[in-house]
């Protein structure tokens, strides 16, 4: 589906505090400067701070320094060129939002506590309305005091419907009254937010898979996509929750949120190499609008775009 399209200038601004520490600053240390040992201990601290893990920041100072003892590079502005085209590669290609021909598409959203899954629902649901696409929402985290009358505000804002259960309710009985719903009022996307959980609470991951169960029931194929919220300020440890999860239920895509709240926008990098799932949406701020689509090309400019 043709949603969401990336634009440089929001995910500069959103990528302002990654940039400042990660790419303008190495561009301007870089810039004029030989490629020697010291250069390339300062690109491996950079690079570190910046979360790219140190997997792929071994290898990419490896390289560096390879390819500068074999004199093809010899400047520091050449190592930039470098960083950016190795970087663009391990993170791969664009991978879109699930489709399917028989509407409702499904979207699961799940992730542990204040990650920003409420947000992220309502970004999605804002930008497939921009987009022309009728979309219900499924209030299915009956389990934090308040979480229902906070998807149902933002269903006032952005005029989507909201379907509820009372607090204290079982989800998956929510999740079935509201894929009724969108089968009955022929909407094309229904969007499920879930509880905050921590990937430690067993009862509350076999809730998660027990939502999953009740939506391939009634729909087969569904959930088309199951979205796992990830809080790029959280570092290594949102890698751990995602294997986790991806224990629990299949994921299929990620989306980073808080992008524009951190200097380590670097996490990208590992997550998008070792977890073996795509990144596929990226949240730059609190407002609806505030997501993109992950476009790996886009993100390593507007890390390494001059100021
Ligand atoms: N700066 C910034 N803040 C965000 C972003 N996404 C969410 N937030 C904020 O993070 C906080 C938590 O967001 P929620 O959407 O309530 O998180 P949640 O995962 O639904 O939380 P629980 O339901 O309690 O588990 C809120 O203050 C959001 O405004 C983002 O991309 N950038
Ligand atoms: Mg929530």
């Amino acid at each position: 589906m043709g949603l969401l399209r990336a634009t440089v200038g929001a995910l500069r601004r959103g990528l302002g505090r990654t940039r400042n520490a990660m790419g303008g600053s190495l561009a301007r240390v870089l810039r004029g400067r030989r490629l020697d040992n010291e250069t390339l201990e300062m690109i491996e601290t950079y690079l570190l701070q910046a979360d790219v893990g140190t997997t792929t920041t071994r290898e990419l100072v490896s390289a560096l320094r390879a390819d500068a003892a074999a004199g093809q590079l010899e400047r520091g502005e050449d190592a930039i060129d470098f960083l950016k085209a190795q970087l663009q590669e391990k993170l791969g290609a664009v991978t879109p939002l699930a489709t399917t021909e028989a509407p409702p598409l499904v979207i699961l959203v799940a992730g542990v506590n204040g990650v920003g899954k409420t947000t992220s629902v309502a970004k999605i649901a804002h930008a497939l309305r921009q987009d022309g696409r009728s979309v219900l929402l499924a209030a299915a985290d009956t389990f934090r005091a308040g979480a229902v009358a906070q998807l149902a505000i933002w269903g006032d804002r952005l005029g989507v419907d909201v379907v509820r259960g009372a607090e204290g309710a079982d989800p998956a009985a929510v999740v079935w009254d509201a894929v009724e719903a969108a089968i009955a009022r022929k909407v094309d996307v229904l969007l499920v937010d879930t509880a905050g959980r921590m990937h430690t609470e067993v009862g509350l991951m076999r809730q998660l898979t027990k939502i999953k169960d009740v939506l391939a029931k009634r729909i087969p194929g569904a959930p088309h996509e199951v979205l796992l919220v990830l809080d790029a300020t959280q570092g290594q440890n949102a890698m751990v929750q995602a294997q986790r999860f991806s224990e629990a239920v299949d994921i299929s895509g990620i989306f980073l949120a808080k992008l524009d709240g951190t200097a380590r926008g670097g996490i990208m990098v590992p997550i998008a190499r070792e977890l073996g799932v795509p990144v596929k949406l990226v949240g730059l701020g609190e407002r609806p609008e505030d997501v993109e689509p992950f476009d790996p090309a886009a993100f390593v400019d507007a890390i390494f775009a001059d100021e």
